[in-house]
């Protein structure tokens, strides 16, 4: 995979220039040793020589094109950024770089982005020292300014030249949530001057030459971004931010503050600013943090070697029209997958599919393509009350209710029909995948693959081999993940498997913390403020407290009294205060569209504590102790997953915590926060707890 180029190619420059007969000078991105497009130091200083080198030409135009299928930049290189160490190295680096795109802004001659693929972060702020940027409506172009989610802000102009192009709300929200855009949407907010095929891309950025250099006109919009008026919405973005990120993540803030100084100050002044903050933040922890997530998150994203590859899996099959069932189909369809849904029930198939009607309609922004894909995507997905079409399925998944009996037919029948090749899954959270193939003649073939709920908006996916998996399935299982755009993480057929093992414990002693005095929103809060994006007992509330209830059953099994669920949970469970689904559990919910959310007063008269009105009397945990009681729990439980050799790695393991339940990813995951802290000093202090509160806080033996 990572083979040298061949040596012809390694000698060819990553970018060069060349003016041709029409008197256009090209400057052409291929870098042949890599799979992307990047602003390496290379790259920059070639492009310092190019600008002058352009200027010298005196040519009719310049068009900046990408000759990589996919990709035209992908902004800067990001593996520069650990090299930087200090705040000032990285404004120097920043400064540098703007000076040189700088000089591809101001030249005389009108000048012409054409992108094809991804142009993220400094690829996009490139293209926006461009007159004119004309995109190519291909499936891989995306545009954006990814940065914040590196813990960074744009640092070679999109802070100051997205402003004038998009308007200042539409700049904020593409800055401030990393959203990337397709041509479609570059040309209606303006980011683009025009979304054209891939084969007319170099006539039409050529053909925008011929209309000079830009002319701004004036729009309404651009006085939201005057002062004194720019204030509002540059306060309202402060404050979604803060509510957002609760302070953990500066690089919002530090965004808003340098679009602010531009427009208050002018470009000069705004490039200084983001220059200074964009060097305070690379060397910060949090952005160590999370360009660390983001390259775990690359390593893994990778096929394993053997494994299926291409278009390895057009068609698929799901039995079980439940939630999880019509969540899968929708996202097999929606990577272009053939999927055969079945189920016994024709009202269930009914359901099934106004599900993922329902959630076209949330997903979609109801232009016309996303209506047609909407509509593409319905049409790939052909609902059955047979096998019919399963013969020729490349993978089943079973969706059924979690019952074991039921699952080992599914699977038996299916084993008959589908064919010899075909990969049978089953989506089960809490059943060993070796007793569901039990009765299978070929059980190598069979794998877990454990979506997580919601299917479309959950990334993370448990790859699970069962005693008898063979090694070539679990490869395919895993590339097949990665094909519906997911992350694998490969765990062992043990109870819970990885992540519901974890956070079970999690939710259980948020409760214990409840039952012992302290406020329903004082624990959640005490989390949120951790960095977890939804507080423990919400999160209870969400997934149903009867179905923690019989997960912690199934685990306590297996691992003992630490994994018992208090019981609060079986108190509540004969109410029916099951939570979000039953309009009560932890909180009640109110109708209508607001679903508005209170604490259950009702509640209190069941826990063993007096109501919690004394938050710091004895026995009532503060918010360090309700934040250790819960994520120490998870450490522990972290410790022996690693011991028992559940995921192979801690890398796996945080991958999975921060994908599968949002981990807080500005500590970098669950083992990076237990390392940082200091394992002795975990142990030490759940030492501590387990005298006081007994001994499910015993420290792992690993510890
Ligand atoms: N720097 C370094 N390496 C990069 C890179 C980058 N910007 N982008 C990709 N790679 C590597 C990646 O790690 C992988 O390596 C390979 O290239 C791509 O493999 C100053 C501060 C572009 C959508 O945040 O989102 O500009 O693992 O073909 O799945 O203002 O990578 O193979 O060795 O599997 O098709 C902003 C990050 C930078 C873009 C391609 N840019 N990249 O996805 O990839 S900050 C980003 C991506 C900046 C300026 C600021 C994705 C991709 P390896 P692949 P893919």
């Amino acid at each position: 995979m990572n083979a040298p180029a061949p040596s012809r190619t390694a000698s060819r420059a990553p970018v060069a220039g060349a003016l041709d007969d029409a008197g256009v000078f090209w400057i052409r991105f291929d870098d042949p040793e890599r799979k992307v497009n990047v602003l390496s130091t290379e790259v920059m200083n070639l492009l310092s020589d190019l600008a002058d080198a352009a200027r010298q030409a005196a040519p009719r135009g310049l068009v900046f094109v990408s000759a990589k299928p996919g990709v035209f930049l992908a902004g800067a290189d990001i593996t520069l950024f650990e090299k930087i160490a200090t705040p000032e190295e990285g404004r120097e680096l920043a400064r540098r770089g703007q000076e040189i795109f700088g000089r591809f802004a101001s030249l005389p001659f009108p000048t012409a982005a054409a992108v094809e693929g991804v142009c993220l972060g400094g690829g996009l702020e490139l293209a926006l020292t461009c007159d004119w940027l004309i995109a190519a409506s291909t499936p891989k172009t995306r545009l954006g300014l990814p940065e914040v989610q590196l813990g960074i802000i744009p640092g070679l102009g999109g802070t100051q030249r997205l402003v004038p192009r998009i308007g200042l709300p539409a700049a904020l929200d593409l800055i401030l949530t990393s959203r990337t855009v397709d041509a479609r949407r570059a040309e209606k907010m303006g980011l683009a001057d025009e979304a054209c095929p891939l084969e007319l891309l170099e006539k039409r950025a050529q053909a925008y030459l011929a209309r000079g250099k830009r002319v701004r006109k004036r729009k309404w919009r651009d006085l939201a971004a005057r002062p004194p008026l720019s204030a509002l919405p540059l306060s309202l973005a402060r404050k979604g931010v803060l509510a957002k990120t609760r302070g953990h993540y500066p690089a919002p803030l530090a965004a808003i503050d340098a679009v602010g100084t531009g427009l208050a100050r002018g470009l000069a002044a705004g490039l200084a600013r983001e220059a200074e903050l964009f060097g305070k933040l690379a060397v910060s922890e949090v952005s160590r943090q999370l360009v660390l997530i983001f390259f775990l998150k690359e390593r893994f994203a990778k096929p394993p070697e053997g494994a299926r590859t291409g278009q390895a899996f057009p068609k698929g099959a799901v039995v079980g029209a439940g939630i999880m069932g019509g969540g899968i189909a929708h996202l097999l369809a929606s990577h272009g997958m053939r999927v055969r849904l079945k189920d016994i029930a024709p009202e269930s198939l009914g359901k099934a599919l106004s599900v993922v009607r329902d959630l076209d309609k949330k997903l979609a922004r109801g232009s016309v393509e996303d209506r047609l894909r909407a509509r593409q995507r319905m049409e790939r997905i052909l609902p059955t009350l047979d096998n019919t079409g399963f013969d020729t399925a490349d993978i089943v998944i079973e969706a059924v209710v979690e019952n074991l009996g039921l699952k080992r037919r599914v699977f038996a029948e299916l084993e008959g029909v589908v064919r010899q090749d075909a990969i049978l899954a089953t989506n089960t959270s809490s059943l060993p995948i070796s007793a569901i193939a039990s009765e299978m003649k070929n059980p190598e073939r069979s794998v877990g693959i454990h979506f997580f709920n919601p299917v479309h908006k959950m990334p993370l996916v448990e790859v699970i081999p069962g005693e008898k998996t063979s090694a070539q399935t679990t490869r395919d299982a895993v590339a097949f993940v990665l094909a519906v755009g997911k992350v694998p993480v490969v765990v062992a057929d043990r109870p819970g498997f990885l992540v519901n093992r974890i956070l079970l414990p999690y939710v259980a002693e948020a409760i214990r913390c409840f039952v012992d005095g302290a406020p329903i929103r004082a624990i959640d809060a005490a989390l949120l403020g951790f960095g977890m994006p939804m507080g423990p007992l919400e999160l209870a509330d969400t997934v149903g407290i009867d179905v923690g209830a019989k997960v912690s059953h199934i685990l306590e099994e297996a691992f003992g009294e630490r994994m018992r669920a208090p019981g609060l949970m079986a108190d509540m469970e004969q109410r029916k205060w099951l939570g979000a689904k039953t309009g009560i559990g932890f909180y009640t919910y109110g109708s209508g569209k607001e679903k508005k959310k209170s604490p259950n007063a009702a509640l209190d008269a069941l826990r063993a504590a007096p109501v919690g009105a004394h938050p710091s009397g004895p026995g009532t945990p503060g918010t360090e102790e309700i934040v250790d009681r819960c994520i120490l729990t998870m450490v522990n439980e972290a410790a022996r997953c690693l011991a028992e050799k559940v995921v192979a790695t801690s890398d796996e393991l945080d991958l999975a915590m921060v994908f599968g339940t949002g981990f807080a990813p500005f500590r970098g995951g669950l083992w990076r926060y237990a390392t940082a802290r200091g394992l002795p000093a975990c142990r030490a202090r759940l030492a501590e707890l387990a005298t006081r509160y007994g001994s499910r806080f015993a420290p792992a033996d690993v510890l």
